[in-house]
């Protein structure tokens, strides 16, 4: 258990195999989503996942009917998790968790993002997503590793409920000031797959751990 989640967000399945299969071990998931999906279909999913469990990022966000189609989907394909934004509300999330929970899979919902624009609508919100989170039978939360002081609070009042945490490298987050704050899992991207060597940077992350 590395605590560590890569996001793959390449958009050639050679590539995603490529740097999944240079870093098998290090990582406890990977992360898909749409760059990769649009680019090589969900067929990537499976193949993935025999390297590590697959979280299909795809932040769902529909009615109840038809988050319960997507997820049937992501589910059959593979995926061990998915993640689906809160803001639609209850029902929406239940029917994810629906779906989720006959797969024995996870839904992680997004609370309050990492970019900066997040403070403008999702911040001032993000402790009643994660309340939503929590009656709505979901596994775990989307928090940012860019707002450590965010993750301590989220971690508050998310009480034992995973907490994965993008943001760190390239959007400037530290890994170890996220774990810190309460993540139970970093989420990293361009700082491996864009790094020449994708192997060291992922047993360098390691190393600060
Ligand atoms: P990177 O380490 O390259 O910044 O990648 C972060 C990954 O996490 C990307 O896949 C991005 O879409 C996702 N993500 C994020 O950065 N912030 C969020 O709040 C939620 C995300 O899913």
């Amino acid at each position: 258990n590395s605590r560590l989640i890569l996001a793959l967000d390449v958009e050639s399945r050679d590539k995603a195999n490529s740097i999944a299969s240079e870093t098998e071990g290090i990582f406890d998931a990977i992360k898909v989503g749409y760059p990769l999906m649009l680019s090589e279909g969900l067929s990537v999913i499976k193949e993935l996942s025999n390297i590590a469990p697959v979280i299909a990022d795809l932040k769902i966000a529909d009615i109840p009917n038809t988050n319960h189609l997507i997820c049937n989907r992501l589910f059959s394909a593979g995926a061990q998790g998915v993640i689906a934004h809160a803001f639609t509300g209850r029902d929406s999330l239940e029917a994810c968790v629906d779906v989720a929970k006959r797969w024995s899979g996870d839904v992680y919902a997004v609370t309050e993002m990492s970019h900066p624009g997040a403070l403008e609508f999702m911040a001032p919100v993000a402790e009643r997503m994660v309340m939503l989170a929590l009656v709505a039978g979901a596994s775990g939360i989307v928090a940012p590793a860019t707002r450590p002081e965010r993750i301590r609070a989220l971690r508050r009042a998310a009480g034992g409920l995973t907490i994965i945490s993008p943001g760190v490298g390239a959007q400037g987050g530290s890994l170890r000031d996220a774990l810190e704050a309460g993540a139970d899992y970093a989420i990293v991207g361009r700082s491996v797959y864009e790094s020449a060597n994708p192997r060291a940077a992922a047993e360098a992350l390691l190393d600060l751990i």
